[in-house]
């Protein structure tokens, strides 16, 4: 069976092994299970923590959280009642449909409208569909957002972001191209400090230490390689890449981080999320990434 609708998540399931669990809450993808090139069996591509809460008290400390629509903790005046990263990921979804079911892939499209919570904290009227598909080494997740007010009001502002918990040694782990580009080194001490920008000296990116990098207009593909793995990001209309691994000091204080899970995966989030997408009523917005096992 392909695609698997249980109670709080779908399942896809590729004819040639690979595998995805798609929570409902949040539209969080939980594990994306995909065979490397040179072996047929499927590994865990993703990092989720052993203390991460799936039963929808709280985002999956995990997978790939989709957050929309801000980024970090709000500052736009619209998103002023919302919770940092938005409510996408705290919010349960409805699976809509399955659009693709074949030998090339299996595809479902999940949905998210306004809610009594939402309308609370967000004014603005709004459809996301989210679409996300397994191929037999590719997982693909697409943001939808459309902007459902009527055609004599204001654009909406937003800013969107797949949170990827890429599974892989923090101590070998490196991303690349980022060298030469600008970007806000959010650990630093001081507001004025975190808001200063940076230029990246580095080709490659390790995580060795605690790294909270926001990377503005990226190359939109990138390489995320270690000793023995590697999986390529290429995305459309995410012009930022974040770069975020907290290590053992951070790492400690996060209350749903599993013991030493820091080690265990490296945050690639491509996104827009310097500035604001301004999307006219009527119209829609759409955010690509494509996650290749490389290796
Ligand atoms: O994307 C990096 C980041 O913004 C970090 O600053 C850190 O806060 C991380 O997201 C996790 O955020 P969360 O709200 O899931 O604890």
């Amino acid at each position: 069976m392909p695609v698997e609708i249980r109670t709080d998540r779908v399942v896809l399931k590729h004819p040639k092994g690979p595998s995805a669990e798609i929570l409902l809450y949040g539209a969080t993808v939980i594990s994306w299970k995909s065979a490397s090139h040179t072996s047929n069996e499927p590994v865990e591509r993703l990092f989720v923590s052993a203390k991460a809460a799936l039963d929808g008290s709280k985002p999956v400390r995990g997978g790939i959280p989709v957050v929309f629509p801000c980024f970090g903790a709000p500052t736009h005046p619209d998103h002023s009642k919302l919770p940092q990263h938005g409510f996408a990921r705290n919010n349960v979804w409805t699976y809509a449909a399955t659009v693709l079911d074949n030998e090339a892939g299996v595809s479902v499209r999940l949905t998210l409208e306004p809610n009594a919570t939402i309308q609370e904290q967000y004014a603005h009227p709004f459809h996301l569909a989210y679409v996300v598909t397994l191929a037999e080494h590719e997982l693909s997740t697409d943001l939808h957002v459309k902007n459902n007010a009527l055609s004599t009001t204001p654009p909406i502002e937003f800013q969107a972001l797949f949170h990827n918990y890429i599974r892989a040694p923090s101590s070998d782990v490196r991303v690349s191209p980022l060298l030469g580009l600008s970007y806000y080194d959010k650990t630093e001490a001081t507001e004025e400090a975190r808001a200063t920008p940076k230029k990246e000296v580095r080709q490659a990116v390790d995580v060795l230490r605690f790294t909270d990098s926001v990377y503005e207009d990226a190359p939109g593909r990138y390489d995320i390689l270690w000793g023995s793995g590697g999986i390529e990001i290429v995305t459309k209309n995410l012009k930022d890449v974040v770069v975020w691994n907290p290590q053992a000091e951070a790492g400690a204080k996060i209350g749903d981080m599993e013991e030493g899970g820091w080690e265990k995966y490296i945050c690639v989030e491509p996104g827009h999320v310097r500035g604001y997408v301004k999307l006219e009523a009527g119209q829609t917005w759409i955010g690509q990434q494509v996650l290749k096992v490389k290796v």
